[in-house]
C-alpha cells in the first residue's frame, strides 16, 4: 500500500485558489504572468519606445484617461469617426511593431488553460494606468470573430475590475485584479459589460505608480 503524505493534508486556507471562476466561459488565472513579468514589462518599454503610448479621443470627443498603445497586426484606436482595428499607427503610419514572442506564448497558454485551447491572438492593447486613471463600462465588440476569447494580463498596481452583465444597467461586481493576474473571458460571457475603477495611488516594485493591462485579441 502507498501513502501520500501530501494527500492528507487539509487546503490552506490562506491560499486562495489559483483558479477563481468569474461567470460562465470566464475566470481569473491568479499570478499566472509571474513568471514573464520581468520580460514582459520590459517588451512593453521597448514597445512603447517605437510606438508611445497616446490618450485617444473617443467618438464622443473626450480624450480617454488610459493611455494606450498596440503591438501585433491590427492595433485598437478610437477617433472622432469611431473605434477599428487598424493595420498602422495612425500617429505615424507606420505598422504597429509586431507582438513579441513572449506575449503571444502567454496567452496561448493561459487560453488554453482557461478552456480555448489554440488561441492565435493577432493584436495585443496595451492600456497604461497612472493614479486616478478610469476605464468605463464597455462591451469589447469590435472584433469580427466573437467566438475567440479575450485574455487580459494586469501587470504593476492593483486595480478594482467592474465585471457587469450583457445590459447597460447591470450593478458590477468588484474583482480585484493584482500583479501577474489574467482574465480569460469568452463564450456566453464575451459581451459583458466591464470596466476599471479609478486606481488607487501606490507604488509597485516593477511599475512605480502605474498599471499596465495587456489584453490580447483575434480581430478577424
Ligand atoms: C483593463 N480591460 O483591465 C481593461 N476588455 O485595463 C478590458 O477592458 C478588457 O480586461 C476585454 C476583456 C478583458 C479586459
Ligand atoms: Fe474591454
Amino acid at each position: 500500500m502507498t501513502f501520500d503524505l501530501f494527500d492528507a493534508l487539509p487546503a490552506d486556507p490562506d491560499t486562495p485558489p489559483a483558479t477563481e471562476p468569474l461567470g460562465p466561459g470566464a475566470v481569473v488565472l491568479r499570478g499566472f504572468a509571474r513568471d514573464v513579468d520581468t520580460r514582459l514589462l520590459a517588451a512593453v518599454d521597448h514597445l512603447s519606445a517605437q510606438a508611445p503610448f497616446r490618450h485617444l479621443i473617443t467618438p464622443g470627443g473626450l480624450r480617454m484617461s488610459v493611455a494606450m498603445t498596440n503591438c501585433g497586426e491590427a492595433g485598437w484606436v478610437s477617433d472622432r469617426t469611431g473605434y477599428r482595428y487598424d493595420p498602422a499607427d495612425p500617429d505615424s503610419g507606420a505598422p504597429w511593431p509586431p507582438m513579441p514572442e513572449v506575449f503571444r506564448a502567454l496567452a496561448e497558454r493561459a487560453a488554453a488553460s482557461a478552456g480555448y485551447p489554440g488561441f492565435a491572438p493577432d493584436a495585443c492593447l496595451i492600456n497604461r494606468y497612472l493614479p486616478g486613471t478610469r476605464l468605463s463600462l464597455h462591451q469589447d465588440r469590435d472584433e469580427l470573430d466573437l467566438r475567440a476569447p479575450i485574455v487580459s494580463v494586469s501587470l504593476g498596481l492593483p486595480s478594482t475590475f467592474l465585471w457587469g452583465g450583457l445590459r447597460r444597467a447591470d450593478k458590477p461586481a468588484r474583482i480585484r485584479l493584482a500583479h501577474g493576474d489574467v482574465v480569460v473571458w469568452g463564450g456566453p460571457s464575451r459581451l459583458v459589460f466591464h470596466g476599471i475603477a479609478p486606481l488607487a495611488d501606490d507604488d509597485h516594485a516593477l511599475t512605480g505608480r502605474t498599471r499596465i493591462n495587456l489584453t490580447f485579441r483575434k480581430t478577424r
